[in-house]
Formats: C-alpha cells, sequence, structure tokens
C-alpha cells in the first residue's frame, strides 16, 4: 500500500457572512490541525458560483467575499504561515481534475447526493449543472493535493464518502494506487449547529432569517441578542445528557456552550442541570461575545488593509499550485493523455 504523507484540505464558499456552525463545525479543527498536520484552506469561490447569482452577489461582491471569508480565516486562527490559504479558482487544477473525476464518477452517485436536493429545492430542473456536480469538484479539490484528512461538518459526510468511492474507482479503474483513500474528520461537540430558530434546521448561511445565525461579523450586541431570542421548551436544563434527547433546541444551546468553553457536554451539565433558559442563556452570551468578539475585531483590522489579504491568497495559490501542479502531470499520464 502506497503510504501518504498526512496533509489537510478544507474550504468554505464564499456567499455570505461565516457563522457559528462554520466555526465551530470546522474552523476550530482547521486552527488545531495546523500544529498537527501540514494544511491547506481555501475559499471554494467556484463552488459559490453554482448557486444562482442572487445568492452570491455578482462579480463585484463576490471579490470582496472572498476577501472576506480569508480574513475571516485568519481572525479565526489560522496562520498563513503555518497553512496555505488561497482561493480555488487561482489553482486551476482544481477545475482540470475535476473534468477527469466527471468521467469517473456514476450519475448514480450523484443522484443520492442530498445536499444538491435540498439545494435545488422543489425545482430541480432549473438548478446549474454545476451545482450537480459540486461533490465531484469537491472530490478533485481534496485529491489534487493527495489530501489524507478532510475536517468538515456532519452535513459534509457524504460528500466525503463520495471522494473516496471517485479515489478508489480512479485507482482501480487505472490500476494503480495513485489517490489517497481520504479520512473525513468530523469531531468535537459542535459537528452539526442547529438554527437558533428552529433546533431541526442545520444553522446556515442562507436561511431568510439572521435571528437564525450567529454571524461572525456580528456585534456584542446582536449576539446576546440572538441568544436571547433564541428558541427553547418549557422545561428547565437536565442534569444529564440523555434528558435533552427529543429536545433540538435545548441540545443545540448546550452543545454549542460545551463547544465554545472547550468542555464536554456532561460538565456543561453539571454546572447548569436544573437551572431555567434565562440564566444559562445569559451565560451563554458571555461566553460567546468573550470569544467570537476578538475574531470580529481582528477580521475588521484585516479587511481594512485588502492588500495584504490579496498578497496573502496569492502566495497561497502560489504555493497550492506547487502541489497540484506534479499530482495534475501523473494524472496526464496515468490517463494516457501524456506520455
Ligand atoms: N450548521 C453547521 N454546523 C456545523 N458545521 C457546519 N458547516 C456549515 N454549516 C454548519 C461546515 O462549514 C464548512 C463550510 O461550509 P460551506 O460554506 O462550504 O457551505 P455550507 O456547508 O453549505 O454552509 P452553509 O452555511 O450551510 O451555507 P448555505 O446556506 O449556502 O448552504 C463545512 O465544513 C460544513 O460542514
Amino acid at each position: 500500500m502506497t503510504q501518504f504523507t498526512p496533509r489537510v484540505l478544507s474550504g468554505m464558499q464564499p456567499t455570505g457572512n461565516l457563522h457559528l456552525g462554520n466555526y465551530l463545525g470546522a474552523m476550530v479543527n482547521w486552527v488545531k490541525m495546523q500544529d498537527t498536520h501540514e494544511t491547506l484552506y481555501c475559499v471554494v469561490d467556484l463552488h459559490a458560483i453554482t448557486q444562482p447569482t442572487a445568492v452570491w452577489g455578482g462579480p463585484q461582491v463576490l471579490r470582496k467575499s472572498i476577501r472576506e471569508v480569508a480574513a475571516a480565516y485568519m481572525a479565526a486562527g489560522i496562520d498563513p504561515k503555518k497553512s496555505v490559504l488561497f482561493n480555488q479558482s487561482r489553482v486551476h487544477e482544481h477545475a482540470e481534475l475535476a473534468w477527469i473525476f466527471n468521467c469517473v464518477a456514476r450519475i448514480g452517485w450523484l443522484d443520492r447526493m442530498t445536499q444538491f436536493k435540498e439545494k435545488a429545492g422543489k425545482d430541480k430542473e432549473k438548478a446549474s449543472v454545476g451545482l450537480y456536480d459540486y461533490p465531484v469538484l469537491m472530490a478533485a479539490d481534496i485529491l489534487i493535493y493527495h489530501a489524507t484528512h478532510v475536517p468538515v461538518g456532519e452535513d459534509q459526510k457524504q460528500h466525503l464518502e463520495l471522494c473516496r468511492d471517485i479515489a478508489i474507482k480512479f485507482n482501480n479503474d487505472f490500476e494503480t494506487e495513485f489517490f489517497p483513500v481520504t479520512e473525513p474528520v468530523i469531531m468535537g461537540p459542535a459537528t452539526r449547529v442547529m438554527s437558533l430558530r428552529d433546533g431541526t434546521k442545520k444553522m446556515s448561511k442562507s436561511d431568510a432569517s439572521d435571528l437564525s445565525r450567529i454571524n461572525l461579523t456580528d456585534s456584542a450586541d446582536d449576539i446576546a441578542k440572538k441568544i436571547r431570542k433564541a428558541k427553547t421548551d418549557a422545561d428547565g436544563l437536565p442534569s444529564e445528557a440523555g434528558g435533552l434527547k427529543g429536545r433540538p433546541e435545548a441540545d443545540n444551546l448546550v452543545g454549542i456552550f460545551a463547544a465554545l468553553a472547550g468542555e464536554t457536554v456532561e460538565a456543561v451539565l453539571q454546572q447548569f442541570g436544573g437551572a431555567q433558559f434565562s440564566g444559562f442563556k445569559n451565560a451563554l452570551a458571555d461566553l460567546a461575545v468573550a470569544k467570537l468578539s476578538p475574531i470580529n475585531s481582528r477580521m475588521n483590522q484585516l479587511l481594512a488593509d485588502p492588500g495584504y489579504v490579496e498578497s496573502v491568497l496569492a502566495d497561497g495559490a502560489e504555493r497550492a499550485s506547487a502541489i497540484a501542479a506534479p499530482i495534475m502531470r501523473d494524472v496526464k499520464k496515468i490517463v494516457g493523455f501524456t506520455a
């Protein structure tokens, strides 16, 4: 079996403000992995344009959003000296490998992808071909760097299984062990942060209600207001995790507290079990403000210097290309395009 050097890749779309779900589900782990792995983090702008223009805002907005997401990465703790930070469209090998993977992946595999069904909605005939093909591009994003680990939230599990299927089929079809079978890294107490208005729905950038999510750009007042208004049920907090079963909103708020505090759900319930939500929400608001305000301030500082953010992205693209180019050259040989 080929041994691959441990390498991490992950990314987020520049389709709006990043929120607490993106932060706790993925970014917290990204930051940790910088000290243990070689890490690449990208702003997935090719993915953003799979949605209607109204979602990503058109060319002027997109350019700004790419900088904002890059600034959010750095503000949350991604160090561009330790990690390669870049935007996907600047490294043409992502799109090139995606085409080859389009010829490896099967339509039946894509037909099973639940995120396409959710994002395309009722009128899937009107969805872009790019939205349908999104998981294939995602596999190319990962495998063009021979990434072995991908830290993501729970919602990306199915796409990562598809990435593994593509690597295995490519290796089988071409009788090689060229691509690693990548491991998803889905860890921590908040791998699926739910909407503050409806504990059965994922916290999401595209939710029409801004009260449903905490944005990394929210002020301290907004954070406190959103937590105070968060939906809860009539009972108080249970003393044990089992008491959160069937109570999605309570479960979500306790999970958020645990993730922000770096504690287990059990430890949070030992502290707050039996308390009413009002007191717990005050403590959660204080904790969220303490954790998120420094990120917000750092993001604003970075955004005041767009030239710096652009220079980080340009440097990152160069470093990413240096890894991707030889891998793409080998793929072309394996497929038979070049000798
Ligand atoms: N609610 C969430 N809880 C935990 N993790 C989450 N992620 C997203 N939402 C949650 C993780 O964040 C990473 C990047 O996501 P993305 O920006 O590429 O797109 P997304 O998953 O489609 O995010 P949104 O906010 O839900 O956007 P829209 O509304 O456009 O669909 C991924 O690792 C994801 O798991």
